[in-house]
């Protein structure tokens, strides 16, 4: 062992968020609930493959002309095409003028890194601001590609909502021309989105500080059950002529976890602009894996291009998103009917996948500990593990917590 070249190579902490999967797993408890990681589950509490996804795999199986040569750097043409459509909507300018230089990605993550790299190289503020609090693999991604990560203020607990004032006074102090990473919907991890009169007020500061959106787009449609409404910040952005990023991820609305399908889109000023960044993105790319996968970029195209394949896609992930919201209701419900102590009303005010219950480190710790329920520690649980038979669960270990161990 300690002739091992690695012998000083030390242990590296679990992912904050992955981690508690990891603990999840070894508990041996019949009654175990994974609050922690935000990936859909049935009522079961089954991982869920939609039907479209399947019919739409099936076609591709059935379709031996189908090869498995390589994809261009910049992913499968018409899944770019398609991705671009479905951010920025179907009648968009900027789609229209050829304006959108779009490269696939290896799901959200990936078109992240990307998009950080192509800054890092190519845009002269190296200053990206987060919010606080954000989902924990944006500082990290943004680090690595070499961007300086500063914060803005956005969630204010004493409210359990949006720090809107806060938002403004750090985003008009930011450096001029500075990044500017914003949630597209469902912001992770705290479930507060800003209202359209609010994004309205955010746009003309960004753009009179000449700021530079970047936009994350993880939850497109599991907000509201809407892909359009869902997607209004981004469109916002755009139909004023500026310039943003998007990057798009299929793995929560498409449940294409696994497969890592995304798209980076750089929105520009001209086609002959968004030309030239597109052979620049190549150039990251390239070296970092090459070109992406082709299978789960086939599976989205053959959906998005298929009128009815579109339309069954959209009532499946509309259930996803009624079903997080009913478990809202019967979380919420549950609580008050319990009397546990405090204000619940939060968890059906806010949007998406997530609820931050407010609950702290020690309490999270306690639940884990005598219900064997995983969450981050931060507090935030994932409502899309949740159903109506382990709401009960749930709501004894809420109460036990914040009875046993106070605020
Ligand atoms: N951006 C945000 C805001 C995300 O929430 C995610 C997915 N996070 O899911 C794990 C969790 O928080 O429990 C992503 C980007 C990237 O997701 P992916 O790379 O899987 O598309």
């Amino acid at each position: 062992m300690s002739d091992s070249v690695f012998a000083a190579v030390a242990q590296a902490p679990e992912d904050s968020i992955l981690g508690v999967t990891v603990a999840y797993n070894k508990d041996q408890s019949p009654n175990k609930l994974n609050l922690g990681v935000g990936a859909y589950r049935t009522e079961e509490g089954k991982p869920l493959v939609l039907n479209v996804v399947r019919k739409a795999e099936q076609l591709l199986v059935n379709d031996t002309s189908r090869v498995k040569e390589y994809l261009p750097i910049t992913g499968l043409a018409d899944f770019n095409k398609l991705s671009a459509k479905l951010i920025l909507g179907g009648t968009s300018p900027a789609i229209q003028e050829s304006r959108v230089a779009t490269v696939q990605c290896l799901s959200g993550t990936g078109s992240l890194r990307v998009g950080a790299e192509f800054l890092a190289q190519h845009y002269p503020v190296k200053t990206i601001l987060i919010p606080v609090p954000t989902w924990g693999n944006h500082p990290k991604v943004f680090n690595a590609a070499g961007l300086s990560v500063q914060t803005y203020r956005y969630y204010d607990p004493s409210t359990r909502g949006l720090d809107f004032s806060g938002l403004l006074e750090d985003l008009g102090n930011a450096p001029s021309r500075a990044i500017v990473l914003f949630h597209a919907c469902a912001h992770n991890p705290t479930g507060v989105d800003p209202t359209s009169d609010q994004w309205e007020q955010i746009r003309q500061l960004v753009r009179s500080k000449r700021l530079l959106p970047f936009f994350d787009s993880a939850y497109q449609g599991f907000a509201s059950g809407s892909l359009d409404a869902d997607a209004g910040s981004v469109r916002a952005f755009v139909a004023d002529g500026g310039e943003c990023l998007a990057a798009q991820s299929y793995a929560k609305n498409m449940g294409m976890y696994g497969e890592r399908v995304g798209a980076l889109s750089i929105v520009c000023r001209s086609a002959e602009i968004a030309k030239r960044v597109e052979s620049q993105l190549k150039l990251v790319i390239r070296p970092m894996y090459s070109n992406p996968p082709i299978h789960g970029a086939s599976i989205v195209a053959t959906i998005l291009k298929d009128g009815e394949l579109y339309n069954e896609w959209t009532v499946e992930l509309k259930a996803m998103a009624d079903r997080i919201i009913s478990m809202r209701q019967q979380l919420f419900d549950a609580l008050k009917a319990k009397g546990t102590a405090g204000d619940w009303s939060h968890i059906i005010k806010q949007i998406g996948m997530f609820t931050f219950t407010g609950l702290n480190a020690d309490q999270v710790a306690f639940m884990t500990k005598e219900y064997h329920i995983y969450m981050t520690f931060d507090g935030r649980i994932s409502m899309a593990g949740l159903s109506s038979k382990t709401v009960p669960h749930l709501v004894e270990a809420i109460h036990a917590a914040v009875t046993t161990i106070g605020a």
